[in-house]
């Protein structure tokens, strides 16, 4: 496809629909106002076994950290540790008192991470038609922040699309609708429901591990691919948050129109739906393939970052 025929968002997403001021005009936290106390008293309803399983990677992780093209993984530096104290320059403390400090250096997307609303844009605007020159410098509005103070809590489900298609891992560039997670939802015997949170399983960051450095050559994640009607089927299911296991959510560059990222437009920055990113799904996997139970109490809370475009989240998912 050549550049010229790549269309523009704003005419892809022309007549796409939007919740702007369905909350307010000062809204930053978009379709999570669809979890309220309701959602979360169902949602705790799900807690039969006692079984916690936390859907966050490991930042510096040995084996490598995958993280979008163009960013770099977390670095750790310990500033104290015991050899500190071996010359005179470490801090001295009645009673004899060491102590381990370190810092890290790190993209507040580089890891598990739940994006700030306006962390994508087009034409100029945000969520809720927030100015763009908003973001200068940091999000002066729909930043972490908001989604932060309050939280998220609900009804979740695990979509195994990789079982459900009976691969180890989706492959680079393949797609999947609405359609096939309701299909996906109907084989593993699970009722999807309107404001649920939706958890994405295509094991993909495997290929990180197994590939090395090839594993960015002609980059493109699966996932779900835009249509009208997928975006129409996500506004009416008023889905809160939609949570996966890959860099970016969706199928990186959309086969049908060569457009970067159109989901996190028609979804987040149009729907106001929350995106969680580089979960760690196998363990809650396996466990719901044995099992058979795949509905869940699902709790994240990110970091509180002021003017954050995103931040590091360590999921829970309580069955
Ligand atoms: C981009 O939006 C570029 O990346 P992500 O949502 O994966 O942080």
């Amino acid at each position: 496809m050549s550049e010229s025929a790549v269309p523009d968002l704003s005419e892809l997403l022309t007549d796409s629909p939007s919740n702007w001021g369905k909350w307010g005009p000062d809204d930053e936290v978009g379709s999570l106002n669809y979890l309220g106390p309701e959602q979360v008293l169902a949602a705790a309803g799900l807690i039969r076994s006692g079984k916690v399983f936390t859907l966050q990677r490991l930042i510096g992780d040995p084996k490598g950290d995958p993280v979008w093209p163009g960013r770099t993984p977390a670095e750790r530096t310990q500033i104290l540790d015991e050899s500190s104290w071996d010359g005179d320059e470490a801090p001295q403390f009645p009673g004899g008192l060491h102590y381990a400090d370190d810092k890290i250096n790190a993209f507040l997307q580089g890891s598990t991470q739940y994006d700030a609303l306006g962390h994508v844009w087009y034409g100029g605007h945000l969520w809720n038609g927030y100015d763009a020159r908003s973001t200068v410098g940091g999000l002066d509005v729909a930043s972490i922040e908001p989604i932060a103070q309050r939280g998220v809590v609900g009804r979740a489900v695990l979509l195994d699309m990789a079982r459900f298609r009976g691969k180890k891992t989706l492959e680079s560039a393949e797609t999947f609708t609405h359609e096939d997670l309701l299909a996906c939802a109907a084989s593993q015997g699970v009722e999807l429901r309107k404001r649920d949170i939706l958890l994405i399983r295509t094991n993909f960051l495997q290929l990180f591990h197994d590939l090395g450095e090839k594993f960015y050559e002609g980059f493109c994640e699966p996932g779900l691919v835009y249509s009208p009607e997928l975006v129409q089927w996500f506004a009416d299911m008023e889905v809160p948050n939609l949570v996966t296991d890959t860099i970016a959510n969706e199928v990186t560059t959309d086969p049908h129109n060569g457009v970067a990222l159109v989901l996190h437009n028609a979804l987040m920055r149009n729907l106001g739906i929350a995106f969680t990113e580089i979960t760690d799904l196998e363990a809650l996997a396996d466990d719901c393939a044995e099992d058979g139970v795949y509905e869940f109490f699902y709790a994240a809370a990110p970091l509180k970052v002021a003017k954050g475009s995103g931040s590091p989240v360590n999921p829970l998912a309580i069955k």
